[in-house]
């Protein structure tokens, strides 16, 4: 039981007790009992959900350094207790086999998770295989327009429409037009412009809302859903804005680092590799139009991208920007941004917050059972303690990386327990549950993109 808390759900906050049984929230009201945990003076937030994460990911010529145990007990120092990670499809191989690689990585998470499919290889028999993925609980499908060895032509991103249309699946795709990508790249490299700085002029803001369009464009003429991840410009969220407004079905979700960190961060004369990622950081004016966003709606979600390698893994682009393995941390650190920067400088709400962090997520997703602080959902709550104040370092984060991309930075609100389904992860500081815990999660079709 929790007595005494401020429950804060996507519409409404209220005091009251929450008992828990056998991993489930039984009743919300007024209870006594002595196995409780009090929480005068803080907020209940339901545990967050991060559906974008890349755990043990063989990526760019290396891996990224968080795998299932790490990352997922950063993550529930931050607050989240679900995650969905993205198998990636290693070329030539099937589906049902890349799926067996990552569900053996996935043994390892602490927290419960479910997986995406990014398909980078588009034929019959892998748009044959995608019925038996949702069969499996893997509703939804990514696919790549940039990356050299991954990426996707239109015609393979219709056929995956289509099918993905049939099986009531989600079409999630990184919108960045790869072929400007390369060309830039060719040029800046071939002008001797090879520092880390040059990878945000390699990913142009037109190339982002290029793709960004053009992905909308497919799936309103296939008539189904599609989820645009890591947003990070204005111009690609006023596709957003317009196709919504004409009644697509276009969500998107942006992170944390396209909503506090701008291009300056490349002008860092030791170390701007600690920011090379994809989309790149923009220019400062893009941030509040990204809040505002967020906050009308027309982004629905804010994921991490959790893409995180050590200072020596980014040395492999020491002379060639495009070799820098593209990717931040930030599993660990979303809510507390989100909160600090977010509702307390009255960005958005608090209702909001837990809406774009955990709600829409699990209903976007077909996690029913999750995302909510209701009778019958998984009790996975997070109690948040507004005042306190914590100076992000990664020396004091759980993050397996060497750096932060927000060192030294002050945020004020940050969980004190964690808990998923009924058992407490995290408490003042310590991982005090068991290891090796997370449920894959079943996924179903998602329910607000409405399938057909
Ligand atoms: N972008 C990144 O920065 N890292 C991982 C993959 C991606 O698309
Ligand atoms: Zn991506
Ligand atoms: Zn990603």
């Amino acid at each position: 039981m929790i007595k005494n808390g401020k429950i804060v759900t996507a519409t409404d906050i209220f005091k009251a007790d929450i008992g828990i049984n056998n991993g489930k929230v039984e009743a919300l009201g007024k209870f006594d009992g002595t196995e409780s945990i009090d929480a005068e003076g803080k907020l209940i937030l339901p545990g967050g959900i991060d559906v974008h994460t890349h755990l043990d990911m063989p990526f760019m010529g290396t891996t990224s350094s968080d795998d299932f145990e790490t990352g997922t007990i950063a993550a529930a120092f931050g607050g989240t207790t679900s995650i969905i990670d993205f198998v990636v499809q290693p070329a030539g191989e099937t589906l049902s086999n890349s799926l067996s690689i990552w569900e053996a990585k996935a043994k390892r998470s602490c927290i419960d998770y479910g997986f995406h499919m990014a398909m980078t290889d588009i034929n019959d028999s892998t748009i044959e295989e995608m019925g038996e993925m949702v069969e499996r609980g893997i509703t939804s499908f990514k696919l790549f327009m940039a990356y050299k060895e991954y990426m996707c032509d239109d015609s393979s991103i219709l056929k995956v429409l289509e099918k993905a249309k049939d099986l009531s699946a989600l079409v999630m795709v990184h919108a960045e037009n790869g072929e400007m990508i390369d060309l830039t790249t060719k040029k800046l490299l071939s002008q001797g412009k090879t520092g880390a700085r040059y990878h945000q002029y390699a990913h142009p803001a037109i190339a982002e809302e290029e793709a960004v369009g053009r992905a909308i464009a497919l799936a309103e003429l296939i008539s189904t859903p599609i989820y645009i991840v890591h947003l990070s410009c204005a111009g690609a969220l006023e596709m957003v804005r317009r196709a919504r407004a004409r009644g697509v079905k276009v969500f998107a979700e942006t992170c944390p680092q396209y909503l506090l960190l701008d291009v300056k961060k490349y002008e860092d004369p030791f170390e701007p590799s600690k920011y090379v990622m994809s989309p790149p950081l923009r220019e400062r004016w893009n941030l509040d139009v990204l809040w505002r966003g967020l906050s009308s709606g027309d982004l629905q979600v804010v994921s991490t991208d959790h893409a995180p390698f050590f200072m020596r893994q980014k040395e492999m682009g020491k002379k060639n920007f495009s070799k820098i393995p593209n990717g931040v941390p930030g599993i660990e650190t979303r809510i507390p941004l989100m909160y600090s920067e977010g509702v307390r400088r009255g960005r958005i709400s608090l209702n909001q917050l837990v809406e774009i962090c955990s709600t829409a997520p699990a209903k976007l997703m077909g996690m029913p059972q999750k995302g909510m602080i209701a009778p019958g959902s998984d009790a996975d709550l997070v109690i948040f303690d507004p005042d306190k104040e914590v100076t992000l370092s990664h020396e004091n984060l759980h993050q397996r990386t060497d750096y932060t991309p927000y060192e030294g930075m002050s945020v004020v609100g940050y969980p004190v327990k964690v808990i998923a389904n009924g058992e407490l992860l995290v408490d003042n500081g310590e991982f005090v549950g068991e290891k090796k815990r997370g449920k894959f999660i079943r996924r179903e079709p998602c329910n607000i993109a409405g399938g057909r």
